[in-house]
């Protein structure tokens, strides 16, 4: 096409589910274009993408690798992106500065399912993508028969764009829909055009002519050309592809092998053709034009490096970049083309390009970049992605732990879906994240960037305690030892209190019987006791009022009122028929529909409480299921999830409300947790 010379750099997210090979197309394309000499394969160091140690010690991505290669008079830049659910934030934060995804898929209906939440979200956000059936090398049944599953997971219409050609079970090239040109593969090579085998014209004929509906559905001059039975002119099919791509109106579908490099060149030459330019992009994502000397950028991802320091990868949406320039009150310390681990240095980047900046220390993924004198407008950056996993961490050396939380905040910086707090109620360190691989990930991260070993177990529950009735109770506090005594004399009453009330305190002494002095000292001897009742948790929803006592003018004190008070407690409050109180959140599940009734005994066997379900909005064919559900339940509920639901389940869960426990459950949690654990600590302290 004419305008291709005006597109300029564009950028190019590989996407889709684990393991479908994107790493592998990656390397294809680098090998085809001429980027690298050979080709590495999963695993091998060779490889350009995955080049972090705990990515290699897995073999699956574990974060965007991205690699810059000019394909004939083009610069494209792929962004590989990790396929597992559990590195999704990744995903997204590609996507913000992507022309357009290809989204990897195997040849495999009954894989279709796990593609749907990435299809969900690039036809929910409007970026246009076109699906690679990729390993079509080991292809088993007819590709006929895998588009109907995955047009079932697709919102968007699929255009079949090539059909393959075949020698027994073997795909040995295809035949061109648009172009209706035939090819067969070649062995380290480009396909070679044949003529199109008489065996096909039919298919050949009845797969274009779908094709050409389902253009036609937005464009009604081809419409009225098939209707009149016409051959539409190619230069309208051809601008056709490229409009509806651009606007996200269709998923082209190409096929090929990622190992064996077939349908490799013809899938980059569609990008080349189809794939809109970062201006067009830019529109799209409401980036503002910069004005003369300015530009304007934005990050994608955060890298921590050995040998540079602190990467900023970013798109350049609009202007030029020279290395040292000042970007948001920060010096740009180095300006490089990545090829995976290769960070080549240069001295200036355009508008399109996406390239590192160096050391900029407080520039974070998602934030927008300008040099203007006034701040840009921050351009709207991915979700952060909600926490469904997590674990209590420590390090295995006590010398570490200064070291810890700067080291935590970095892997957080470089991956927004991990999550690092205290836990008020428990006190623990939280490392919260999207699974037990992505927890495990980030260890392993600490290990070899930080010098850390960190372990993790499964974190304590803020379990609590209250009573079902009052009672009254007299405490007193008396010492005589030589001179100065101790006397406090208290009368109490404790009252439960409805749940949620929390704590009150009330003083109804009238004619002073306890100076007023000593009122504070009382209070504060009741609530040191309710740190730790008489199951051994902290004591919630209960009243007590100071109605009585006396005092001697010279011995009493605010100590000898708080043990006075203290003694009070812990004699009435195991009278008042404690209870334990467990955390109850609310949780949502998200599921494909034929996954509901399994979802529904997940949470039925863990206890949970079924509020009802109802079809996830804009999701068809899915469901969302609430529920009530302890959070001690919580802490491997995604992994079973993800088992059940082919891994596409999901949920969202928070805090709801302290709910009674009792039975030999309770028993069983006070034993390990509460007095039990307590008691048992004191004696082994002796
Ligand atoms: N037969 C065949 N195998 C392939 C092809 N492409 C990739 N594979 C194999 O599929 C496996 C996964 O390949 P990767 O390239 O790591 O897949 P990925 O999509 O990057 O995986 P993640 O990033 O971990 O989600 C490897 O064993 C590859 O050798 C292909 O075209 N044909
Ligand atoms: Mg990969």
């Amino acid at each position: 096409m004419n305008d291709r010379k005006a597109k300029g750099p564009r950028t190019i997210a590989l996407v889709g589910p684990y393991s479908a090979g994107k790493s592998s197309l990656l390397e294809s394309i680098l090998f085809v274009t001429g980027a690298i000499g050979r080709k590495g394969k999963p695993g091998e160091s060779a490889m350009v993408a995955d080049s972090a140690p705990d990515a290699r010690e897995r073999q699956m991505s574990t974060e965007l690798s991205v690699a810059t290669a000019p394909y004939l008079d083009d610069s494209f830049t792929f962004l590989d992106c990790p396929g597992s659910i559990e590195f999704l934030q990744e995903t997204m934060n590609a996507l913000v500065g992507a022309d357009a995804a290809v989204v990897v898929c195997e040849p495999d209906a009954a894989k279709a399912l796990v593609l749907s939440p990435i299809l969900h979200y690039l036809a929910e956000k409007g970026i246009p993508h076109l699906i690679f059936v990729n390993k079509i090398d080991k292809a088993s049944g007819p590709v006929r028969d895998l588009l109907p599953s995955l047009q079932e997971v697709s919102a968007k219409p699929l255009v079949l764009r090539q059909v393959p050609i075949r020698e027994g079970e073997t795909v040995t090239g295809y035949v061109d829909l648009a172009s209706e040109r035939a090819y067969v593969y070649r062995d380290n090579a480009a396909s070679e055009r044949i003529e199109l085998p008489a065996s096909m014209t039919e298919r050949e004929a009845s797969a274009r002519y779908e094709m050409l509906e389902k253009l036609a559905d937005f464009d009604e001059q081809l419409m009225e050309t098939l209707l009149e039975e016409k051959t539409p002119a190619p230069e309208r099919i051809f601008a056709d592809l490229a409009d509806d791509l651009r606007q996200c109106l269709i998923v082209p579908v190409l096929l090929g092998s990622a190992i064996t490099d077939h349908g490799v060149r013809r899938l980059l030459k569609a990008l080349r053709h189809e794939v809109p330019a970062a201006a067009v992009t830019a529109a799209r994502a409401g980036v503002p034009q910069a004005g003369p000397g300015e530009c304007i950028a934005q990050v994608l991802k955060t890298y921590h490096t050995a040998q540079s320091g602190k990467l900023s990868l970013a798109r350049i949406w609009g202007g030029a970049v020279k290395d040292g320039a000042i970007l948001n009150g920060e010096r740009v310390g180095g300006l490089f083309r990545m090829k995976g681990a290769e960070a080549q240095k240069i001295a200036e980047a355009q508008a399109g390009e996406v390239v590192a900046f160096g050391r900029l220390e407080k520039t974070e993924t998602g934030a927008t970049l300008g040099n203007a004198r006034e701040p840009v407008a921050p351009l709207p950056r991915a979700e952060r992605l909600k926490p469904v996993y997590a674990l209590a961490v420590t390090s295995k050396n006590r010398n570490d732990e200064v070291k810890l939380s700067g080291a935590l905040a970095k892997i957080c910086e470089e991956d927004p879906s991990l999550h690092f707090e205290q836990n008020q109620a428990t006190r623990e360190f939280l490392l919260s994240g999207q699974g037990d691989i992505h927890l495990k990930v980030a260890f392993a991260r600490l290990r070899h960037k930080f010098g850390l070993e960190l372990e993790g177990h499964r974190p304590k529950i803020a379990y609590r305690e209250a009573i079902r009735h009052g009672t009254k109770q007299h405490g007193r506090f008396k010492r005589q030892s030589g001179g100065h005594g101790q006397f406090g004399d208290v009368h109490i009453e404790i009252k439960p209190l409805p749940r949620g009330e929390g704590f009150r305190f009330e003083n109804r002494i009238v004619g002073g019987v306890v100076p007023k002095q000593f009122i504070p000292a009382v209070e504060d001897g009741v609530r040191e006791y309710l740190q730790e009742g008489p199951l051994g948790f902290p004591v919630v929803d209960v009243a007590v009022a100071l109605y009585d006592g006396s005092y001697h003018t010279v011995d009493s004190s605010e100590l000898a009122f708080k043990t006075a008070a203290r003694l009070a407690m812990s004699e009435g409050m195991p009278k008042c028929d404690p209870v334990l109180l467990e955390p109850i959140g609310r949780i949502e599940v998200m599921a494909p529909s034929e996954h509901t009734s399994k979802v529904n005994s997940l949470l039925t066997g863990r206890r949970g409480q079924i509020l009802g379900f109802d079809a996830r909005e804009g999701w068809p064919g899915w469901d969302c299921v609430s529920a009530y559900l302890p959070e001690t339940e919580l802490a491997d509920l995604i992994v079973e999830l993800r088992s059940l639901t082919q891994g596409v389940g999901t949920f969202v869960y928070g805090f709801d409300h302290l709910q009674e426990l009792s039975g030999r459950l309770a028993d069983e949690i006070v034993a390990k947790f509460g007095r039990g654990a307590h008691q048992e600590r004191k004696v082994s302290n002796l």
